[in-house]
Parts: structure tokens; C-alpha cells; sequence
């Protein structure tokens, strides 16, 4: 289930082309959510009324996006060692905005998919190793969770 070193640093690497744009990628990461898993939506009070047009031109979206790249940034910057920053995300999910674990998957996904369509040399093995690494997360994160 742990990463090798050679694993975190392709996760890493590939990473980097999102920390050179955190709000377009978190932008294009919360629009594809919406668009695939349309029940996503509900979760946000400030979204869940907009339309697709809506959402894609809302600077909330946009500014929550790179709200959630930036905590994502930290965490895989962690290399696994991560309670003390998944700790307080997994109290404000579970109890305050009442996220069930499995969106946190569904975002996984998408992140890889968006991240695959958008960076050219996002090989199968980067894919391969950032999904690793997000299942890192997402199962540490599940086990703090409180339902
Ligand atoms: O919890 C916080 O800080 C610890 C508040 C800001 C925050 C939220 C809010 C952060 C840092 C994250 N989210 C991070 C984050 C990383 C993962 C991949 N989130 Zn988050 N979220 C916040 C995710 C995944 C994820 C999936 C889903 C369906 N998240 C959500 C939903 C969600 C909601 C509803 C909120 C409340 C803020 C809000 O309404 O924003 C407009």
C-alpha cells in the first residue's frame, strides 16, 4: 500500500505542473465533478443552485478549486506522513459540511483524468502512482472518519 521513493517522486513531479496553476486546475477539477457526478453539487450550499454555465464562469468555483488543490498540494508533499494535517480536513468533512468518504474517490478519479488530458508527459506510471498515493490518502482520511 506505501509508496516506494521512486513512486512519491513521479507523484511529485507530476504534481508540480498543477502547483504552476492551482486555480485552473482546481477550476477544471470541481467542473468535471459537477459534470460527471452531478449529486456532487448538493454538497455545496453556494453551488448547488447554479447552473452548468454558471458554475463555469462562478469565481467561487474557481477560488474553492485552488482552495482544494493547495490542501491536496500539502498533503501529497507529506509522502504519507500526513495525520496532522488530515486530521482537522477529515473533522470539517465529516461533521461540519457531512461529506461522505466515497466523494472523496470520486474527486480522486477526476483529478487523474484531468490531469491526464491536460499535461502531455502524465505517463501510465505517474497515473498509476499518483492513484496510489491518492488511495493513501482517501483510505488514512476514511479511517478519521466519524459518520
Ligand atoms: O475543511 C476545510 O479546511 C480544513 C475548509 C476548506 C476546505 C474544503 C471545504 C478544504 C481545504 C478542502 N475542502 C479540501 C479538500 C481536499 C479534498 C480532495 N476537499 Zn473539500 N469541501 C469543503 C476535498 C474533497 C472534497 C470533496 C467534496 C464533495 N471536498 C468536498 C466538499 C467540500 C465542501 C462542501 C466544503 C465547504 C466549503 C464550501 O462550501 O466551499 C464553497
Amino acid at each position: 500500500m506505501a509508496l516506494s521513493e521512486g513512486e512519491w517522486g513521479l507523484v511529485l513531479k507530476a504534481w508540480g505542473n498543477v502547483e504552476s496553476d492551482p486555480a485552473g486546475v482546481g477550476q477544471a477539477v470541481l467542473l468535471r465533478l459537477f459534470h460527471d457526478h452531478k449529486e456532487t453539487q448538493n454538497h455545496f450550499p453556494k453551488f448547488k443552485n447554479l447552473s452548468a454555465a454558471e458554475l463555469q464562469s462562478s469565481g467561487d468555483v474557481r477560488t474553492h478549486g485552488q482552495v482544494v488543490v493547495n490542501k491536496l498540494t500539502e498533503l501529497l508533499k507529506k509522502k504519507g506522513n500526513h495525520a496532522d494535517i488530515l486530521k482537522p480536513l477529515a473533522e470539517s468533512h465529516s461533521k461540519k459540511h457531512k461529506i461522505p468518504v466515497q466523494n472523496f474517490e470520486l474527486i480522486s478519479e477526476v483529478i487523474v483524468k484531468v490531469m491526464s488530458e491536460k499535461m502531455p508527459d502524465f505517463g501510465a506510471d505517474g497515473q498509476a502512482a499518483l492513484r496510489k498515493a491518492l488511495k493513501v490518502v482517501v483510505t488514512d482520511l476514511g479511517n478519521l472518519y466519524e459518520c
